[in-house]
């Protein structure tokens, strides 16, 4: 296996213990992603492609659990000239050290400011587009509205967030399914039953997921009027909502 490839599963563990964003995580991280999730690569793009069309001149654009900088460097390659700048956000040391090599490899006219923090306890203003790729899956849910409820309070008006997430589906039938479609995704992209299974334990009490009408709801109980899915692939789905 080369450097970088996810193997962090793949031996038999005693005990599994939660899932954190370390060092060992970082090493393995675009690998890890891009295995595990279908349709990373295009959310990501996507991400930018709606960076062009919302993001305004001299107006924040935030990226909120930023891990090694996808999404602030594909928003980057699309508002250069724009006047605006990205505050991007991760509270593991490991990835905010990691994203700032990322970031010094590209020449930009756009300044990226990197901030080690929790996403709960920072402001948001003068903002466009705040995007939360994959991330506020990883908040306790209670945590959730305050949160999208300050990203709107920070919003201009016309500014949007996107939110990319891990759904749950409330129809078990349709839940088993569409599961079983995301395991298959996996083993094609060559993880075995253990790491599947070790993963998935590890995961269990730090990732919640949400369904699209739990999105929808405090997508509306923040104040936002006009929300969608722009992308969904099995069950990982990528929202939209506008101010
Ligand atoms: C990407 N957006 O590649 N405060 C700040 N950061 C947090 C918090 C918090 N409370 N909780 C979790 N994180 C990225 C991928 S990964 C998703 C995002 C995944 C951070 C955490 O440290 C991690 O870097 C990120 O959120 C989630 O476009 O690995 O599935």
């Amino acid at each position: 296996m080369s450097k970088g490839s996810d193997q962090i599963y793949a031996n038999p563990q005693k005990n599994i213990a939660d899932f954190s964003f370390d060092k060992k995580v970082v090493e393995v991280f675009p690998d890890m992603i891009s295995r595990s999730v279908p349709g990373y690569g295009d959310i990501v793009q996507g991400i930018g492609n709606i960076a062009k069309q919302v993001v305004t001149s001299g107006s924040q654009v935030y990226d909120l659990g930023c891990s090694l900088g996808a999404a602030t460097l594909a928003i980057r390659r699309q508002i250069e000239g724009k006047q605006a700048k990205i505050i991007a956000i991760d509270n593991s040391p490991s990835m905010v050290e990691r994203c700032q090599t990322h970031i010094d490899a590209f020449v930009s006219s756009t300044p990226v400011e990197l901030q080690c923090a929790d996403i709960r306890e920072i402001k948001i203003s003068n903002a466009s587009l705040v995007v939360l790729n994959f991330t506020l899956q990883f908040l306790p849910p209670a945590d959730r509205l305050q949160l999208l409820s300050t990203i709107y309070e920070g919003l201009n008006t016309g500014g949007c967030i996107v939110v990319s997430e891990k759904l749950y589906f409330k129809q078990g039938q349709i839940q088993a399914l569409i599961d079983s479609l995301h395991l298959d995704f996996k083993r094609a992209n060559g993880y075995s039953e253990l790491e599947i299974s070790q993963k998935r334990s590890a995961l269990e009490n730090v990732m919640k997921p949400d369904s699209i009408e739990q999105h929808f709801a405090r997508f509306s109980d923040a104040g936002f009027k006009q929300y969608h899915s722009w992308y969904q692939r099995y069950n990982f789905c990528s929202m939209v909502a506008i101010k």
